[in-house]
């Protein structure tokens, strides 16, 4: 079932040789009917999300279950960085695991794919607390298209420059539709001091097309630093003056849900707070991947999921054990 679409049917351009545009999103943002979608989100909390293009839900999680979960990422994470000393490259694969450092440095910024070898990731991912609420806002089955536990670690995360996800996933990935969110389950407590995150509220509903051709092999090197797919100072003031700046603050235990298309970033992290989150993209069953909408090849199976074991719908876990 490979759609195929010209450029002129694309409502969703990018890596344009021409000056950057920007275009209405013509696909909702709650989907369904959203007035009368039932489920864990209120009524107002959905209206919210729509106006917005986020929301953070405090408590989702109780303090014991995320220091089991924060404890084995750590974990891990440290064990790689033992092994790593020597090791110069912005990507390297640790056993399993893909893992990106941070630039310049041997300290792990994220580790993809937990989910298939964690057993709590994997929970985590599947917990309906999360899940109930992205099938909501989605209107369908769900699937997860990636996952990374993203360390903004203590005076050396260097944080994200502004981006809307779906604008790489769509050009990069080939995902058809902005009918995905992520989800960020905060596994330390998230400060405007330590880099929480920054999203333009509203700017959700604009589609920024950016300028520039995408490198081959982009993903190698673009998920430490981003060069292609990134808005113009002129958009990006536009958003800023209508949404302004938020930051998503919360304590270890909240969760951050955002629409794809938000557009949203990170400063990085001199503080001596470890910035501890987990990041899961869910995207609908009804939007699977097909060919990137760019030119460049398909992304690797851990950053763009198309492996059919995992793109079937997640059952929802009632009653995890971590
Ligand atoms: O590559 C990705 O899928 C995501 N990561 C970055 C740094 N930018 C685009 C997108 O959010
Ligand atoms: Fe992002």
């Amino acid at each position: 079932h490979h759609v195929t679409m010209t450029t002129e049917e694309d409502p969703y351009p990018s890596r344009l040789p021409d000056a950057a545009e920007i275009r209405v999103r013509p696909d909702p943002v709650v989907w369904g009917d959203d007035s009368e979608q039932a489920g864990p989100f209120s009524r107002k909390e959905l209206q919210s999300y729509k106006t917005n293009g986020y929301i953070v839900v405090e408590g989702l999680f109780d303090a014991q279950e995320i220091k089991r979960c924060r404890e084995t990422f750590t974990a891990l994470r440290d064990e790689f960085e033992e092994d790593m000393e020597s090791n110069k490259k912005a990507y390297i694969n640790a056993g399993e695991y893909a893992c990106i450092l941070e630039p310049g440095s041997t300290k792990i910024r994220s580790i993809f794919s937990t989910l298939k070898f964690l057993s709590v990731a994997n929970q985590l991912s599947r917990d309906r607390r999360v899940v109930g609420r992205v099938q909501q806002i989605l209107d369908d089955d769900v699937y997860i298209h990636h996952s990374r536990v993203n360390f903004q670690q203590a005076f050396k995360g260097s944080g994200f420059y502004w981006h809307s996800d779906f604008e790489t996933w769509h050009v990069e990935d080939g995902m058809p539709r902005p009918r995905c969110l992520s989800c960020v389950v905060l596994m330390a407590n998230n400060l405007p001091q330590n880099g929480a995150l920054m999203v333009i509220p509203g700017s959700h509903k604009h589609y920024i097309a950016c300028k520039g051709e995408t490198p081959e092999n982009h993903w190698q090197s673009s998920l430490q630093d981003q060069y292609a797919g990134i808005p113009t100072h002129e958009a990006l003031s536009q958003m800023a003056k209508a949404g302004g700046i938020h930051y998503c603050t919360g304590e270890a235990g909240s969760v951050i849900f955002f629409d794809c298309n938000l557009m949203h970033g990170s400063h990085s992290n001199i503080t001596p707070w470890d910035r501890t989150n987990f990041f899961l993209a869910y995207n609908s069953v009804d939007n699977r991947l097909v060919s990137p909408f760019g030119p460049t090849e398909p992304r690797p199976e851990h950053i763009s999921t198309r492996d059919p074991a995992w793109v079937q719908p997640i059952v929802p876990l009632d009653k995890p054990e971590y």
